[in-house]
């Protein structure tokens, strides 16, 4: 769409009866099965210095004077739900959520990240919004931590100092206190490979420290030990009262051998154990600890490399106990898959140490895939299905809640890409609950268009587009919400459901938004 053109939407009165019955079929969806949409704070919110909020890592790195974000954007207002939190309750009633992944912003509540001060006002936001969401029976998926880390805590090392295993603790109690009697599902950790890799092994994400083979393995040792933590201060102390449950969410990236090549196949299973193994097998095995190729290969290229240990901080017996067990759900943050191999092309490809050296493998993608607004995000549902094949075998057939899945364009109102990625994922999805998989339910990310980390708002998620342009950050459905909705309301999937919409472009300097109808 040309930027300087409006689009109108349409949407007329369709008699669904008169439909030529369509040749593939239409597949429902179990019974009790529950849709949502997510988002996260820092990416939504906005309100960042309002009302006594701490300064978070996000805050501090998207302000540096040479911006590391595409277009130079922040998240100080996003699509400002901090004040327009009412308006996405609105969203939510009118898609017919049954729930909203939302995260809470860690400095919003603990300005400096301890407990010791309490921002009243930041409490008062998230039991404003989790009331009006209960007045519109949706339910509250909370995650307590998605990637905006108190910048006091950065400051003594964040996610590489051992003591934030407390330090969330004593967060989580905040959390259960002030909420836990109305929140019934929490989320303790969201996408610890991205919070470790991503921050800490890369620059790929807040706060940027770049230090590979080392700072993501330590992050990865205390994620998991302060997400344990969590999740037994809530068993000892909550569960009994409030009654809700408690899980992680992980990203689960599908790796697909390039070729049948026994090498090929074991680069694919190496691959899978670095991604998600690191976090899933402490948590979902029955042994616990890291997985064992995982730590071999550490080790092995420790020593190569004349550590006096290995760089894969260990798990005492204690702390494995502590990890094992420790969640009621499995989350899964899961949107494509990769190609990968391994072959002697790899020597010298990656520095070392680091964890892509220790992993030892090529990732390569499929051209022939679809291709989304986003670099990492192709199409490929098929490698959903095995992916959720793999982690009912691996993990012993965990509940599952899909967290996170969806689409990224360039913008616009007509996004029969995102459709289509819809509906195949969720196709894919009904397959695997055929197959045996404990899927209960499905969040899109994400409900609105948000701040899409070093993207900026370069890469639109949303089902529902926001105008960052207008001081009222409108928000306007886009062609999928419609789709989605009607797939929440007949709870099942039919591929030829076509909304009557009409898209017309409307003169630049007509106002859009009260132009804006739909008659049901
Ligand atoms: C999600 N990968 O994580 C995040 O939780 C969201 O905050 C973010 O907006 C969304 O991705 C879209 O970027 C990821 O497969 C999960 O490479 C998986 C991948 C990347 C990010």
């Amino acid at each position: 769409m040309a930027p300087s053109l409006y689009l109108f939407l349409f949407l007329l009165i369709f008699n669904s009866g008169n439909r030529v019955a369509s040749k593939s079929k239409v597949r429902s969806f179990p019974e009790g099965f529950l849709f949502g949409a997510s988002t996260s704070a820092y990416q939504v919110e906005g309100g960042a210095f309002d009302d006594g909020k701490g300064l978070s890592i996000w805050d501090v790195t998207s302000h540096e004077k040479t911006s590391p974000i595409q277009d130079g954007s922040t998240g100080d207002v996003s699509a400002n739900s901090y004040h327009f939190y009412k308006q996405d309750v609105e969203i939510m009633k009118d898609l017919g959520l049954d729930f909203y992944k939302f995260s809470i912003s860690w400095p919003r509540i603990l300005p400096d990240g301890f407990a010791n001060n309490v921002n009243k006002a930041g409490i008062d936001y998230y039991n404003n919004l989790i009331d009006e969401m209960l007045n519109n029976s949706i339910k509250p998926f909370v995650t307590m931590y998605h990637w905006d880390l108190p910048q006091q805590l950065q400051k003594i090392g964040g996610w590489t100092n051992p003591y934030i295993a407390d330090w969330f603790k004593d967060y989580a109690s905040v959390l259960f206190e002030n909420f836990g009697d109305r929140v019934k599902h929490w989320i303790t950790i969201n996408g610890p490979s991205e919070i470790c890799y991503g921050g800490y092994g890369s620059d790929l994400l807040a706060p940027m420290l770049n230090m590979t083979g080392i700072a993501d393995y330590a992050c990865a040792k205390n994620v998991l030990l302060a997400h344990a933590n969590a999740y037994h201060l809530y068993d000892e102390m909550f569960r009994e009262h409030q009654n809700g449950t408690i899980g992680i969410a992980l990203n689960f990236t599908w790796f697909e051998p390039t070729s049948d090549n026994p090498d090929d196949h074991q680069a694919a299973r190496d691959a899978r154990q670095f991604l998600f193994g690191q976090y899933a097998h402490p948590i979902f095995t029955k042994e616990g600890d890291f997985p064992e190729e995982f730590k071999r290969k550490i080790a092995g290229k420790s020593a190569e490399q004349s550590f006096k240990r290995s760089r894969l901080p260990e798990l005492s017996a204690t702390e494995v106990t502590a990890i094992r067990g420790s969640a009621d759900f499995l989350g899964i943050n899961s949107y494509t898959t990769k190609m990968v191999y391994r072959d002697a092309s790899i020597e010298g490809m990656y520095p070392v140490p680091s964890y892509m050296d220790d992993m030892g493998v090529v990732i390569v993608k499929d051209s022939m895939w679809p291709q989304s607004q986003t670099d990492w995000l192709q199409e490929v549902p098929w490698g959903f299905y095995k992916m959720l094949r793999e982690v009912n075998r691996l993990y012993d057939n965990p509940l599952v809640y899909i967290t996170e899945n969806g689409w990224s364009t360039a913008g616009g109102l007509l996004d029969e890409d995102r459709i289509r990625y819809l509906r195949n994922y969720l196709s894919a999805l009904l397959d695997a609950i055929d197959a045996g998989c404990n899927v209960q339910g499905y969040s899109v990310w994400s409900m609105i268009d948000a701040f899409e980390w070093r993207d900026g708002y370069n890469a639109k998620f949303g089902l529902y587009e926001v105008d960052f342009s207008n001081e009222d950050r409108s928000r306007t459905p886009r062609k999928s919400a419609f789709i989605y909705k009607e797939i929440i309301k007949s709870k099942s999937l039919d591929p030829h459901y076509e909304p009557e919409v009409y898209l017309e472009e409307v003169p630049e300097n007509e106002e859009k938004k009260d132009d804006y109808v739909y008659n049901k």
